[in-house]
């Protein structure tokens, strides 16, 4: 498995599947969440409330998969990572899960590449560096049994690319 970090805008990415850290309503909100639903389009708020009236909501640490409306990826999936509560809600848990379960929906849907960004650090404030060496380590574990799967991490913010960085150097 390839993994690669880049500093920039994930709406941008050419990747077969871009991941949105949305919230538990799937109905858009700020952040990446909000760049995502504002490049993708109305097509894609559709595709979200066609999910809702389906499934209801989005538990915390679960995905889905809708369309990519005008974006160049072929399909958005929507995470919903934790809230940071001081690190005694499961949190590190729940992170996992949001990356675990993103990665499942790539593959199962016959996705060759998937870009991340980091889940929860915006304004869900989970503690960046604990963020980035758990969504690095579960890429890492999802690697040896996926080989083909290009993965890649799109920091918005120096202190995250800097992160990423480090832990990726070996
Ligand atoms: N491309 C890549 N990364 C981005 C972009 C972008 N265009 N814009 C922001 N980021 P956040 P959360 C980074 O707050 O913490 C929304 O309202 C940002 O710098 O978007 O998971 C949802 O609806 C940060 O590192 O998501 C939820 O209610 C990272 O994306 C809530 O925010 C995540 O920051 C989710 O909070």
């Amino acid at each position: 498995m390839s993994i690669q970090v880049v500093k920039g805008d994930i709406t941008k990415q050419q990747v077969d599947a871009i991941v949105n850290a949305a919230n538990s309503s799937l109905l858009g909100g700020g952040g990446v969440d909000g760049a995502i639903h504002r490049a993708a389009g109305a097509a894609l708020l559709e595709a979200c409330r066609a999910i809702r009236n389906k499934q209801g909501s989005c538990k915390t640490g679960e995905a889905v998969i809708t369309i990519a409306g005008n974006l160049s990826a072929k399909f958005v999936i929507h995470t919903v990572g934790p809230v940071w509560n001081g690190g005694k809600s499961n949190e590190e848990t729940l992170l996992k899960n949001a990356y675990q379960n993103s990665l499942q929906l790539a593959i199962d849907n016959n996705c060759t590449s998937i870009a991340f960004p980091n889940i929860s650090t915006g304004i869900y404030h989970f503690p960046k560096d604990k963020a980035a060496a758990i969504a690095v380590q579960i890429v890492k574990d999802f690697a040896a049994t996926h080989p083909s799967l290009e993965v890649r991490f799109v920091c918005y913010d120096e202190e995250n690319y800097t992160l990423y960085q480090q832990l990726l150097v070996n």
